[in-house]
């Protein structure tokens, strides 16, 4: 298999929007494999979540059913992502967007539930992140279901961001951080459905959210979130533990 690499018209488009998405980049037998583990590891997680955790993790809905929102870390726990965070299809093209080395910091599965996954609002990556190098981040996206109009697909800015700008956390939604209304009201975001196995690279700069679920079908995709080795976490929205990062080699 020859080894992927973006175009200098892919480059260019990064630099300047700050997302880039290459379709059918994984066969549908590799992404079947990573679902076939997610439905067995989401089964097992949603029996063990204390009230505390059930907070963070579950979507709220009328309490009739435990609707998972998010599993974090996939890449540490199973090793089904593991393979896929250091896949050969992606390892290339992360390069040429971050430069080597790298590794992977954090990783998350969003799961957006039919009829009950609920909105991503408009944040930045790195205001969650915090690194010393707002270059050395990138987020790596990957559409385990077809991601579309109606069951909650990514929006984006499609102008580069330099700066991150103030967000905030609703009080119960810590989870949540996001642009203020003052700063999130003059981007303009637009849609950018992605069928399962392609992938959506951005910059860490790059606003984004994405939309609830109102369709009949799960939107589940996961996120490998990579930092080049000479940047560290200097002021993080969240807490990211050093201990489960991955080398990517
Ligand atoms: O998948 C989503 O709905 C949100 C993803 C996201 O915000 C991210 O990967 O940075």
């Amino acid at each position: 298999m020859s080894r992927p690499s973006f175009t200098r018209s892919e480059l260019a488009e990064f630099r300047k929007t700050g997302h880039v998405t290459r379709r059918d980049l994984f066969q549908q037998s590799t992404i079947q494999s990573v679902l076939d583990d997610l439905n067995v590891w989401s089964e097992q997680f949603v029996d063990t979540l204390d009230p505390n955790e059930q907070q963070w993790f579950l979507e709220r809905g009328d309490g009739s059913r435990k609707a998972l929102r998010k599993l974090d870390h996939p890449a540490f726990h199973r090793k089904p992502f593991r393979e896929l965070a250091r896949h050969t299809s992606l390892k290339p093209l992360i390069e040429q967007l971050l430069g080597s080395p790298y590794h992977l910091f954090f990783s998350q599965v969003f799961m957006k539930p039919p009829e009950a996954g609920s909105p991503k609002p408009i944040h930045q990556d790195n205001f969650y992140f915090g690194p010393d190098n707002l270059d050395a981040t990138l987020t790596v996206w990957i559409a385990l279901d077809d991601a579309t109009l109606t069951n909650g697909c990514l929006h984006y800015c499609h102008h580069h961001q330099r700066e991150v700008l103030p967000h905030f956390a609703p009080e119960n939604e810590p989870y949540n951080l996001q642009i203020d209304s003052t700063h999130a009201d003059e981007l303009e975001l637009t849609p950018v459905p992605i069928q399962s196995g392609g992938v959506s690279f951005h910059h860490g700069n790059t606003p984004h959210f994405s939309a609830a679920n109102r369709s009949t079908k799960s939107r589940r995709a996961v996120a490998f979130h990579y930092l080049r080795n000479d940047a560290i976490l200097v002021n993080s929205g969240l807490k990211y533990d050093s201990a489960l990062r991955m080398d990517i080699v």
